[in-house]
């Protein structure tokens, strides 16, 4: 079944006349109906057809209620951003993308499917407050490892906190490779950066 892109264009803008925040219908509807899908994609009800609809229809629906965030005026810091080599997953990070943004930072996002040197090269060349990376399939996990190595060997580690986030990962994945937070959730990464942000480190 395709996506039903009016219908998802009605519902948005039904939120936004019904003055629920964006945040609110992202997080309690929109993530939740992916997980559904998800878990339907499991169970062999839906195919990869399916997931590919949900992915556009998820993507529509932030199109429209981006502009509707609340917007800080203050700069408080720069992120590199991006989904590790294999995964193509970009929903979720665009979701902390426009978090971040909202919030005052400035982000460079590198996209999907980003081999590690990629991570490093933007790390050199941007100085981020936070690299933030992604991953949604078990399988491209120890690619975040990966990134984590080689800044260390481009001594680059330390200029840098590196947070992770993504359905299958944890804290404890997080604590194994090294990163200094995993977030389970955009606002909670979101507010984790602020945290490091307001401390300081940007330049
Ligand atoms: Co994929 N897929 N998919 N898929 N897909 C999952 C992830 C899966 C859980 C479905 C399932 O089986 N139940 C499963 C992974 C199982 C596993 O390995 N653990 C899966 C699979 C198996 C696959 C394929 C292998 C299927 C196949 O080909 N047979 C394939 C892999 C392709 C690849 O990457 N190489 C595949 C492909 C796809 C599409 C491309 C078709 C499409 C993505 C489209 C797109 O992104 N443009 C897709 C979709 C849509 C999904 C589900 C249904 C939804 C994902 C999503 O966008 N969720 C997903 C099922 C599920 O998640 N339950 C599934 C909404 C999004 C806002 O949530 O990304 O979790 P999420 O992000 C959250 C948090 O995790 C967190 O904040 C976000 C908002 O709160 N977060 C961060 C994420 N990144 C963060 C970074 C941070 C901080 C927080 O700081 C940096």
């Amino acid at each position: 079944m395709g996506a039903d892109i009016a219908g998802v264009r009605e519902a948005c803008e039904k939120a936004l006349t019904a003055r629920i925040s964006p945040s609110l219908a992202i997080d309690e509807a929109m993530v939740p109906g992916m997980n559904v899908v998800g878990g339907k994609f499991q169970a062999g009800e839906y195919f990869l057809l399916d997931l590919i609809a949900a992915g556009e229809a998820m993507q529509e629906g932030l199109r429209i209620l981006e502009p509707h965030l609340e917007k800080s005026e203050v700069k408080v810091g720069r992120v590199v951003l991006g989904t590790v080599e294999g995964d193509l997953h970009s929903i979720g990070k665009d979701v902390v993308e426009m978090l971040l943004k909202a919030a005052g930072f400035d982000v460079i996002d590198l996209g999907e499917d980003v081999p590690a040197v990629n991570f490093v090269e933007a790390t050199r060349v941007h100085k981020p407050t936070v690299l933030g990376m992604s991953a949604l399939i078990t399988p491209t996990m120890p690619e975040m490892g990966k990134v984590l190595q080689e800044l260390e060997k481009a001594g680059l580690r330390t200029q840098t906190r590196v947070i992770i986030g993504g359905a299958p990962l944890s804290r404890e994945f997080a604590e194994k490779i090294g990163a200094d937070a995993y977030a389970p959730e955009a606002v909670a990464g979101v507010n984790t950066c602020k945290g490091w942000a307001s401390a300081g480190g940007f330049e």
